[in-house]
């Protein structure tokens, strides 16, 4: 059955906002507590203003950075298999920034001719809507229901499933929480998903540690710049006077945790004001502020956090390599 053609389609696109004033105090909250302990640091999801975004972009074209690629090339790969072996109609994708290996999932929902809908939760909302408007655009019977808001925070505000639910956590993101918190995000996932749902995980695998470091710290700066752009988001947001010239970038393989930690690295003693929150702190010549982690992981680690989450891992599709992996599991 079709419509009738001189019907106009519904508009295929709508946005619920979960980002609200109080989401806003975040970064206001994170300083006051991340830079006044011991070990100064701040969460890496600051990083991405408008700026800290196209940085990120920039990193993913470079040769030593390798998990987008490779990622990517997993995905042209097996994402009819992918597709195939969860069934699923609709796509929630948390971090969907530009959206650019979105399509190949939903290039394969599409050729298995199970595509409903896109569902992708940024905090950005003008890549958001950018993306959601080409997209819709692409696939003619696709509709888009984005949600603004933070992945950490907001994801019971998901709306109710329209189809079978492919959940797709894309880039290695996971990467970024410490174990701990890394097991309580999965079980938050594991939550949203009914028994025919699925999660598809990319993750970064441990490898020898010069490929890592070199990963995070290009010859030609980009990374520096990407996490200088934490001072200048705090400059901004939170009127401080960073001199962002005074900190050096530093990317360290911490092997026994198996983590990348980068960090800005003060040059010589500095005295920082951040006005909008009446603080004023100290940096002692060398004194580290850590931006990032970003762990590595092994099947069997991963395996065992899903565990404890609820979760089975049923699919691994990995690089000739074994550099990245992409999992699907399922509610155990
Ligand atoms: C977007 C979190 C996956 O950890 O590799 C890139 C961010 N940091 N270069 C990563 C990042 C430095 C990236 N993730």
């Amino acid at each position: 059955m079709s419509a009738p053609p001189q019907i106009a389609r519904r508009r295929p696109i709508s946005v619920d906002h979960a980002l609200d004033a109080a989401s806003s105090r975040t970064l206001a909250d994170d300083a006051l507590d991340g830079l006044t302990q011991p070990f100064k640091q701040l969460a890496p999801k600051h990083l991405y203003d408008a700026r800290g975004a196209a940085l990120f972009d920039a990193i993913c074209e470079l040769d030593e950075y390798y998990p987008t690629r490779t990622e990517r090339a997993i995905l042209e790969r097996e994402a009819d298999r992918i597709i195939a072996s969860t069934g699923a109609g609709e796509l929630v994708e948390l971090g969907s920034g530009s959206a650019t290996k979105t399509r190949l999932l939903l290039d394969a929902m599409a050729r298995a001719d199970l595509l409903v809908r896109y569902v992708p939760v940024d905090v950005a909302e003008t890549s958001l809507r950018e993306s959601a408007e080409r997209l819709v655009v692409e696939y003619p019977s696709l509709a888009v229901h984005g949600m603004i808001g933070d992945f950490e925070r907001h994801l019971h505000r998901l709306p109710a499933p329209q189809a079978r639910r492919l959940v797709a956590f894309l880039g290695g993101t996971i990467g970024n929480f410490r174990p701990g918190s890394r097991r309580r995000f999965l079980r938050t996932i594991a939550a949203l998903l009914g028994a025919e749902d699925r999660l598809l995980l990319g993750t970064d695998l441990v490898k020898d540690r010069a490929t890592l470091v070199a990963a995070y710290d290009d010859p030609e700066g980009v990374t520096a710049e990407f996490n200088r752009n934490m001072l200048r988001v705090l400059n901004r947001e939170l009127r401080a006077n960073f001199d962002t010239d005074r900190f050096d970038h530093v990317a360290l393989y911490d092997e026994r945790n198996e983590w990348i930690e980068m960090r800005l690295r003060s040059r010589g003693p500095q005295t920082v004001t951040l006005e909008a929150i009446d603080l004023t702190i100290e940096f002692a010549d060398g004194e580290d502020l850590l931006t990032e982690i970003s762990a590595k992981l092994t099947r069997e680690r991963l395996e065992s956090d899903l565990a404890a989450a609820g979760l089975e891992l049923t699919d691994w599709y990995t690089d000739e390599r074994g550099w990245f992996a992409l999992s699907l599991s399922r509610p155990a």
